[in-house]
């Protein structure tokens, strides 16, 4: 048998690649073609993507990508959730999108609240509370110039996915983060946009992961050199929703932490769980690909200490990680802990001073022991909602699967292990990716059908390495 291609375009919030992906004998092979960074700059007093740029970048990947592997037969996007771009009724991008780490919703989450009660929209939509969520972005968008002008609401990689294909649509386990979909039905919760004096039609119609998006442009097919007949095939383009799909533990016992900028830990279920008690304990139901429900937390990420290195690298300390992380290894448990998950560590700024703040360190603690403190802090913040999630969906777990670039990270894994008494599994670090490329290759025949054999696959195929908790 030949070997098939596909590409994944994988963009998360400090960096993105084009990466291609060789299915040969049941085995996938990742080739990263390009790689850009990627951030949020202030621009017109807001935080905003340049996703002009991006498109640039995801064009000069793709070029790559036709250099390399000519015979490529489609291709994914998955990015970030919950932002987007508005257009006008011409299809033109009104202005460049707004981060989710701006403080705009600040001035109107009350107004929502007020127009329609928390714990009622959490029976409906499910989803955690986030300040982010597009549903607080959108009322304060309401007020802003370009809403008169928006005739198209259009999620990030849905957005990418229209330049290159002209074919609008918004991708279902995106649309899951906004807040606006019905977390029981899958479809448009049609209440709360009348509610929140919002028109269903502003956002183009839903797409499933596994549906053929289009092909790609003529204009496309001329820059990059790509054969005209590439599509872009819908995948789980909210990032989290791909990694998921790329665990490598088969059966139902296992937590999953996808760490990256953020850590998303939780469990995967056939349905949501909408109690009061899962609200309050601020888990959100996603929804995954198949149809799944991804129950599960935003933690606070690696965006702590990757904030951080920028920091010191500001006051002229270049710290190499790999060295960081051996040196806070060294410095032995912090007894003095954060609250991963407070708000005032969102936005961007001086975090190694917030932090210090928050956990009570001196001020002339090192880096390795706000690292530590870190890493300390986001271990026990997995076990607590790891602990949690089981509770609240009355499940069984016996594994964590740690995925994404913090599978990397040995201490963090480690530490993991050590704080729950589980063993962990760590990696495929590509597992967005790989969820990414083999979504789009089961839809073409090219991976097997269901989850569980797909994680099989991975399981036996991809690099894993295990933990086991130390007493
Ligand atoms: C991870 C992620 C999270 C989402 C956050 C903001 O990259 O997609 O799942 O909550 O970014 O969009």
């Amino acid at each position: 048998m030949t070997a098939r291609i596909f590409a994944a375009v994988d963009i998360g919030a400090s960096s993105g690649r084009v990466i291609a992906g060789v299915i040969d004998a049941g085995t996938t092979t990742l080739h990263v073609v390009h790689r850009f960074a990627n951030g949020a700059s202030a621009v017109d007093r807001h935080l905003r993507w340049s996703l002009t740029d991006l498109y640039g970048e995801v064009l000069a990947g793709l070029r790559a990508l036709a250099a390399s592997f000519p015979s490529v037969e489609s291709i994914g996007i998955d990015t970030w959730a919950v932002d987007y771009g508005l257009l006008d009724a011409n299809g033109n991008l009104l202005s460049e999108p707004i981060s989710y780490r701006d403080n705009r919703t600040d001035a109107v989450i009350d107004d929502v609240h007020a127009r329609v009660d928390p714990q009622a929209m959490y029976t409906v939509n499910g989803l955690q509370f986030l300040p982010f969520n597009t549903v607080y972005q959108l009322a304060a968008e309401q007020r802003s110039p370009d809403w008169g002008r928006a005739a198209h609401i259009v999620l990030i990689p849905d957005l990418l996915a229209y330049w290159l294909t002209g074919e609008l649509r918004t991708e279902s386990t995106n649309a899951s983060t906004t807040g606006l979909l019905d977390v029981h039905t899958g479809r448009w919760a049609t209440e709360l946009f009348e509610n929140l004096g919002i028109s269903e039609k502003l956002f183009p119609t839903l797409d499933q992961p596994g549906s053929q998006r289009g092909t790609i442009r003529p204009e496309v097919v001329r820059f990059t050199g790509l054969s005209p007949s590439t599509v872009v095939t819908t995948v789980g383009s909210h990032d989290t929703a791909s990694a998921v799909v790329a665990v490598p533990v088969s059966g139902t016992r296992f937590a999953y932490i996808s760490s990256g900028t953020w850590s998303l830990a939780g469990l995967e279920l056939a349905r949501p769980v909408v109690t009061e008690d899962a609200r309050r304990a601020n888990f959100t139901n996603e929804r995954g690909v198949d149809g799944r429900t991804r129950f599960l937390r935003n933690v606070g990420g690696l965006w702590l200490l990757q904030e951080s290195l920028r920091s010191w690298a500001r006051e002229g300390r270049q710290l190499e990680l790999h060295q960081l992380l051996e040196e806070a290894r060294g410095v032995g448990p912090s007894t003095k802990r954060i609250d991963v998950d407070d708000v005032k560590f969102i936005a961007p700024g001086d975090m190694p001073a917030r932090i210090s703040d928050a956990a009570g360190l001196s001020t002339s603690a090192t880096p390795a022991e706000v690292t530590r403190c870190i890493l300390d802090s986001l271990a026990s913040a997995y076990r607590h909602t790891v602990h949690t999630a089981g509770e609240l969906a009355g499940a069984k777990v016996e594994t964590i699967a740690i995925i994404g670039g913090g599978s990397q990270n040995s201490l963090l894994c480690q530490l993991t292990a050590d704080e729950s008494g589980l063993p962990v599994t760590a990696g495929p670090v590509e597992a967005t990716a790989l969820g990414n490329i083999l979504v789009q290759a089961r839809s073409r025949g090219a991976a097997p059908s269901s989850l569980e054999e797909i994680r099989q696959t991975i399981a036996h195929t991809q690099l894993i390495q295990r933990y086991e908790p130390r007493l």
